[in-house]
């Protein structure tokens, strides 16, 4: 939201400032008597002035369009990194997508309780399903249902090192991801 809407207010208050500036030098400007007696000398100065506001107006609307797309891109491979590198994150959050987990590949320390928060980015139902209960002795899972644009809470533990996968229960096998629990 918030990298979103920042271009726009930025380009919006330049957008202002200019238009403020170009007022203002105008403002002086026509007091000046060659200007403000002589007919043909005020108006190409107010042609000129229009046609600079309509110019920047112009590039400042094609900044926001351009910004706007880009910002949502790289919010969204902002959130496909998160936060997994190589560190031992006690939070982890995954998108839920149509249908992929982004990120589907999550690295947990083992004995640390991790709060993973899902949230649901795509249009269909999905969840997120650990399937532990071969290493674990039970599965964890977010709720059953997570619909579009709802998140769901839930941790895990892990008692031994290795691989678990994990999946959405309504679209494997595409929908399936990997958790690396490490040392
Ligand atoms: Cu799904």
């Amino acid at each position: 939201m918030l990298p979103a809407t920042m271009p726009f207010l930025m380009s919006a208050l330049t957008l202002g400032t200019i238009a403020f500036v170009v007022f203002f030098v105008s403002t002086v400007i026509l007091t000046i008597p060659v200007f403000a007696t002589r007919g043909r000398a005020q108006l190409a100065w107010l042609a000129g002035v229009g046609f600079v506001l309509t110019v920047e107006a112009a590039v400042l609307i094609t900044v926001v369009v351009l910004r706007g797309n880009g910002g949502g891109a790289s919010t969204d491979a902002a959130k496909d990194g998160e936060p997994n590198g190589g560190g031992t994150p006690s939070a982890i959050n995954v998108a839920l997508r149509d249908n992929l987990f982004a990120p589907k590949a999550l690295t947990v320390k083992v004995g640390t309780e991790v709060t993973i928060t899902v949230k649901n980015e795509g249009k269909a139902v999905h969840n997120m399903h650990v399937m532990s209960k071969d290493q674990e002795g039970k599965d964890f899972m977010s709720e059953q249902l997570v619909n579009p644009g709802k998140e769901s809470v839930f941790k895990v533990q892990f008692s031994k090192t290795g691989t678990i996968n994990f999946q959405c229960d309504f679209h494997i096998p595409d929908m399936v991801g990997t958790i690396t629990v490490t040392e």
